[in-house]
């Protein structure tokens, strides 16, 4: 049978997300109604799902069970979802769209925002942690620690304290790499790692894909940043040219916009690179780097 265009593909996996997450948070009928409610309200129905895609195809290569990586696909959007909601209130980014819809703070309010991130990020541990979903327990642990590492002050949170102490500042370039590195990047590496390590792969691939996997999250954002500069808000689905309102340093602000864009395709190539010793099981990893360097959104 041929194998899905990339494009299907994508939708097949978005849609597994989706139906995953459904089942994965509470339901808005349990107390704190509320609460759950606002949970899925910010989670279900939008979002590219990039993790949960990196997921489910670093899992299909390492030869990981399907609801292995459905559960581990939800841990990864639950913490990235958690992190947007965090970032969009006012005591930090302050905005009023995410995803094409108003942000958790405006829809319901700032309490409520705070509670919903922070229930988010420990729902992401409660599914991971769920005894026997890991056929064995050591990678099981492997990938908990993974994700928390990713996700804390060495990781991405890590990487918003920069940001946030950086607005207004003159950074060098290897301050921005290092910046995005932990604020975006640490994530997008946990959902490679995490999909690798619910299958059987031994620790030289896995240092293989972790290469693929830092390449593709400074990627994210290099992408992240140009798209900012040059899309519309309608577009993006939440406040385009926030960054040079901001006064924030990008990679369009110290680079330029033809540099940025050079830099762009050249993580590309060196990350679809690392996959050379895969073959065709790495196919849906180097359209992902694809995909990523060519979004409009
Ligand atoms: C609050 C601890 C804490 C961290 C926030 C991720 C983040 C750190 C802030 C988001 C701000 C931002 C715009 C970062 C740039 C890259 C990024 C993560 C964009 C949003 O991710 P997408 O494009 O979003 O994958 P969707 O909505 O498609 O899931």
């Amino acid at each position: 049978m041929s194998e899905l265009k990339f494009s299907d593909w994508m939708a097949q996996q978005q849609s597994r997300a989706e139906t995953a997450l459904e089942r994965a948070l509470p339901m808005s009928s349990i107390a704190p109604e509320r609460l759950h409610e606002a949970m899925r309200y910010t989670t279900l129905g939008g979002g590219k799902r990039v993790r949960p895609l990196l997921v489910y195809a670093a899992g299909k290569l390492a030869g990981a069970s399907a609801p292995t990586l459905d559960v581990a696909a939800c841990a990864l959007e639950c913490i990235h979802v958690y992190s947007l909601v965090h970032d969009d209130m006012p005591c930090m980014d302050d905005d009023a769209l995410r995803r094409g819809k108003p942000t958790v703070h405006i829809q319901y309010d700032e309490a409520t925002a705070l509670l919903t991130g922070d229930a988010l990020q420990t729902q992401a541990f409660d599914l991971l942690s769920a005894p026997g979903l890991f056929a064995d327990p050591i990678r099981q642990l492997r990938a908990l620690h993974t994700l928390a590492r990713a996700a804390g002050s060495r990781g991405m949170a890590g990487g918003q304290a920069i940001d946030l102490a950086s607005v207004g500042k003159q950074l060098t370039r290897e301050e921005l790499e290092y910046m995005h590195l932990h604020k975006t990047g640490a994530l997008i590496r946990a959902a490679v790692l995490l999909g690798a390590l619910a299958g059987e792969l031994d620790d030289d691939a896995l240092e293989r894909l972790d290469h693929y996997a830092k390449c593709i999250g400074l990627l994210f954002q290099v992408v992240d940043d140009i798209l900012d500069a040059v899309a519309d808000t309608a577009t993006l689905g939440k406040t385009a040219g926030k960054d040079a309102a901001n006064n924030k340093p990008t990679y369009v602000s110290i680079l330029g916009l033809s540099e940025s864009k050079d830099l762009a395709a050249e993580l590309a190539n060196e990350a679809v690179a690392s996959l050379a010793g895969f073959g065709e099981a790495a196919r849906r990893l180097h359209e992902l780097a694809h995909y990523i360097v060519s979004r409009q959104f």
